[in-house]
């Protein structure tokens, strides 16, 4: 764990100071609901005060957590997400930067940065609401959503293959690649412990069943299939090939889990000028400024 870090890292915090007065708007039973009780846990157990954390959203069903976990937060815009956060955590290292987006928004629209974002390896964590639909927008299909899929948007069956966030997050060079699932909110809270512990890109893919539109990839259809990587003994984290192989299953049997890690530097470690005190907290030397403006005026 870095220094920075640990330095935050106090046992005065309790779940309820990350409460707001806001009334949840998600449809009863929704996956979103175990995704935010793990993120309010997680930040909990590891003492990280809200005032210390900016949580980044994309706008669908998943981005209306904004109302309900008191924290900085930014309402990004659909698909940028992930430039927000890089920027934010430039400017200010000492945040606990974490990005919370729909399956549509950053695999659709926010697939260019996801994948860059990976390839950066900025210290930031990624937790993407995958229920494979844009939901918010009442149930088209979305990147995630499985060949042959009928929805009011592709009513003769998605002609496309599914995109594969693990298999896509290896390839990128992917620091910290793993999949969870809100109905194992226990896992979930663990998992997200040790991605916004880890230093760098930490991508949690979530199954996060959307109970509305979604009335395939169900509670229940995740229960019967989903096996946990973390409970197997002799499966090797450090094996890019086995997470591969892992990635590449679906079906009868799908894992989830941590898949991959390594301990490579971060973006931010590679930057000189960000050593000592964080961009933001910083004199700004306005003469010079102001000088440097004459020149390009
Ligand atoms: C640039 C832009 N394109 C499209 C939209 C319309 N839009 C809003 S939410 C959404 C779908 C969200 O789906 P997803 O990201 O999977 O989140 P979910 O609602 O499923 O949680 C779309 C297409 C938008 N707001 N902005
Ligand atoms: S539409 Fe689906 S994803 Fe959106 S709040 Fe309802 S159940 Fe959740």
């Amino acid at each position: 764990m870095g220094i920075e870090k640990q330095k935050r890292i106090s046992n005065r915090v309790k779940e309820k100071d990350f409460n707001t007065d806001y009334q949840c708007t998600w449809c009863p039973g929704c996956g979103n609901f175990g995704i935010m009780i793990a993120l309010k846990k997680a930040l909990t157990e590891l003492g990280l005060k809200p005032e210390n954390i900016l949580l980044v959203y994309g706008i669908g069903c998943s981005g209306n957590a904004v109302n309900f976990i008191k924290t900085y937060a930014w309402h990004s815009l659909h698909g940028r997400t992930l430039p927000t956060a890089v920027g934010a955590k430039l400017a200010n290292k000492d945040l606990t930067v974490i990005v919370m987006a729909g399956d549509g928004d950053g695999y659709g629209e926010g697939m260019g940065h996801f994948i860059h974002g990976v390839r950066g390896n900025a210290d930031i964590t990624y937790i993407t609401h995958n229920n494979k639909l844009y939901s918010l927008t009442t149930g088209q299909s979305a990147p995630t959503s499985d060949k042959g899929t009928k929805t009011k948007s592709t009513p003769d069956g998605l002609i496309e293959v599914a995109a594969n966030p693990m298999s896509l997050a290896l390839s990128a060079g992917g620091s910290f690649v793993s999949r969870g699932f809100s109905g194992n909110a226990e896992h979930l809270k663990e998992l997200f412990k040790k991605a916004i512990l880890h230093q760098g890109f930490s991508l949690v893919d979530v199954f996060q069943p959307c109970v509305t539109f979604n009335h395939t990839n169900t509670f229940k259809y995740y229960f019967d299939r989903l096996y946990n990587l973390d409970e197997k003994t002799d499966y090797d984290k450090s094996d890019l090939q086995a997470a591969f192989r892992e990635s590449l299953l679906w079906g009868d049997k799908i894992p989830y889990g941590l898949f991959y890690q390594d301990r490579r530097p971060s973006y931010g470690d590679h930057l000189p000028q960000l050593k000592g005190q964080a961009l933001v907290k910083r004199k700004m030397l306005v003469r010079k400024i102001e000088k440097l403006m004459k020149e390009f005026a």
